[in-house]
């Protein structure tokens, strides 16, 4: 899995993890469970079965437990969740269009490109949309995906907190070249971040600045 590299990624990091331990550790104790019975209980040594009619403390204990486990796993989805929902007053709209098969983006001065700058430090309301069929915007280093339906527009919060380049792709099958719809989300220093947004440096030399980290 690709490096998170912003606080929501970890917060959808650590659920991903609880789950998947919570999934191993039931998993053994079902499966020890089966394999324990199956020996103790065998008919050589329990020739005669014997009928159990219910058992209150143990039916409290599996109901109770599991729905504790899979109320904390909504609790660590749902605050992790909410964060990508929240836009602060300080954030930058930038539209996001897909397109059959490729992204543009376009900022508030009319600006537009084909890879995503951003400057450091600034939340990012990504307003997205489609121009033909479903896509998919999905920048895994965020671990955030959103879909880009036509006649529609989503919003997507992001929080750039490290300088770097990170992959953005598709994540609808959306036709013959969905696998090449990737560009790149370039997190910019802001001072280069507005050179480049007013038509100061070009692009080439922007990306320039932001390589050297992921
Ligand atoms: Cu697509």
């Amino acid at each position: 899995m690709l490096p998170g590299v912003q606080s929501h990624a970890l917060a959808v990091d650590d659920v991903a993890g609880f789950i998947l331990w919570a999934d191993i550790i039931l998993f053994a104790i079902v499966v020890g469970a089966m394999f324990l019975f199956v020996f103790k209980y065998h008919k050589k040594r329990h020739p005669r079965a014997v009928n159990i009619h219910g058992n209150v403390p143990l039916e409290v204990v599996w109901t109770v437990v599991p729905v504790l486990l899979v109320l904390y796993m909504f609790y660590l989805g749902w605050t992790g969740y909410i964060q990508t929902r929240f836009t602060p007053k300080n954030a930058m709209p930038v539209k996001v269009i897909g397109r059959q098969w490729s992204w543009s983006f376009e900022y508030a001065n009319g600006k537009t490109s084909d890879s995503m700058f951003v400057p450091l430090g600034r939340p990012i309301k990504c307003l997205i949309t489609s121009v033909d069929v479903i896509h998919g915007f999905y920048v895994p280093g965020f671990r955030e995906k959103q879909d880009a339906i036509p006649g529609r527009v989503r919003y997507m919060m992001l929080y750039p907190e490290q300088i770097g380049h990170y992959e953005i792709s598709c994540s609808q099958y959306c036709g013959l070249n969905h696998a090449l719809m990737q560009t790149q989300l370039v997190v910019l220093p802001v001072d280069k971040f507005n050179q480049w947004l007013n038509g100061g440096v070009s692009k080439e030399e922007v990306k320039e600045v932001a390589s050297g980290n992921p």
